[in-house]
């Protein structure tokens, strides 16, 4: 622990200690681990250009004022209260644990799991209350003591700082609280998924007061972030239908504004082209086949700007 922290301070020295280029926004992503495949390809879906190979703490990014610091997730929270960094992505669920000065700016869309109480498969619970006078293994006490107290539970919170799942069998712990995301990891240690605390997903987060130049690059980031995020909800769809159909099509197609309506070289045919969300994507196709519509196409979109 010790060793650990001695590193992470001098790793912040050597960050802040280097010519501070105030013109350039300093963005904190985890340097391996779940989050930095999807941190790096959304940044370069954004235009900002990041050479590969991430062996450096620090890198200038090409197309966009910036520098990418590479770092443990855990530490990101801190990074950015502190304002070594201006911003960080980072889960959700380790911004509530570390519960540093920070704010979320923007939910992500990636690194999507949940904070779960798991039990052993043996011992069926009837309700959250009997987790009373329990012992809980987990590495996430902040936020589990928070959901005890809550719900008016009292049971007795055992920090470790990995594989949390075989604490029940090892008799460590009644119960545990973990992250989940397929399930794989209970199943395999016996545990059943018994309550969720939290849902959390990679989330962008702002520390201190930015200088104007840092806030203009911060506003240029988001608004390309959530065009990214946009084009992702959403399909282009193409179909063709008879003319008398069109005005029963057309219902079903929301979309940002009235659909394009093209007549096709066919007499008495056209060509119908709209945005449709992802949410509700196989009921909206299933009424425009129902409503006449012939050979749809769907093609995913790359950014969306309004
Ligand atoms: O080295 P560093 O400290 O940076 O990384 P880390 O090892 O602490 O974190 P890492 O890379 O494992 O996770 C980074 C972030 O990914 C987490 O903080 C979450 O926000 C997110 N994330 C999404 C997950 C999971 N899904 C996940 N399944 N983080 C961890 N897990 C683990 C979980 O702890 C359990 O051991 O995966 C196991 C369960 O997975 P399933 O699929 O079997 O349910
Ligand atoms: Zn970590």
């Amino acid at each position: 622990m010790a060793k650990i922290s001695k590193e992470k301070n001098q790793n912040k020295k050597k960050i802040a200690s280097k010519e501070q280029s105030t013109h350039l926004l300093r963005i904190a992503i985890q340097k391996s681990g779940r989050l930095s495949e999807d941190s790096i390809k959304l940044l370069k879906e954004c235009g900002v250009g990041i050479a590969n190979g991430n062996n450096q703490l620090k890198i200038k990014t090409e197309n966009f004022d910036a520098e990418i610091l590479f770092l443990r997730d855990d530490d990101i929270p801190e990074y950015v209260a502190d304002g070594v960094a201006d911003i960080g992505f980072v889960g959700e669920n380790v911004v509530l644990e570390k519960n540093k000065d920070t704010q979320i700016v923007e939910r992500l869309g990636y690194g999507r799991c949940r904070l779960s109480i798991a039990l052993p498969k043996s011992k069926k619970q009837i309700n959250i209350q009997s987790l009373e006078g329990k012992k809980i293994a987990t590495s996430y006490p902040v936020i589990l003591k928070k959901w005890l107290r809550q719900n008016k539970i009292n049971a007795d919170i055992h920090i470790i700082s990995g594989s949390v799942e075989i604490a029940p069998r090892i008799g460590l712990a009644d119960a545990i609280c973990d992250l989940v995301s397929s399930g794989s990891t209970l199943f395999s240690n016996e545990l059943y998924e018994f309550e969720t605390i939290l849902k959390s997903e990679a989330v962008l987060i702002l520390g201190k007061q930015l200088t104007q130049k840092r806030k203009e690059l911060l506003e240029k980031l988001l608004f390309r972030i959530r065009a990214v995020k946009k084009a992702k909800n959403n399909k282009y769809v193409l179909l063709n239908a008879p003319n008398n159909k069109i005005k029963e099509i057309t219902k079903y197609l929301p979309g940002l504004n009235s659909p394009t309506i093209v007549p096709l070289a066919k007499e008495g045919w056209s060509s119908v082209h709209s945005v449709i969300s992802e949410s509700d994507f196989w009921n909206v196709i299933e009424k425009l086949k129902e409503a006449g519509a012939e050979g749809i196409l769907i093609i995913p979109i790359e950014k969306m700007i309004e």
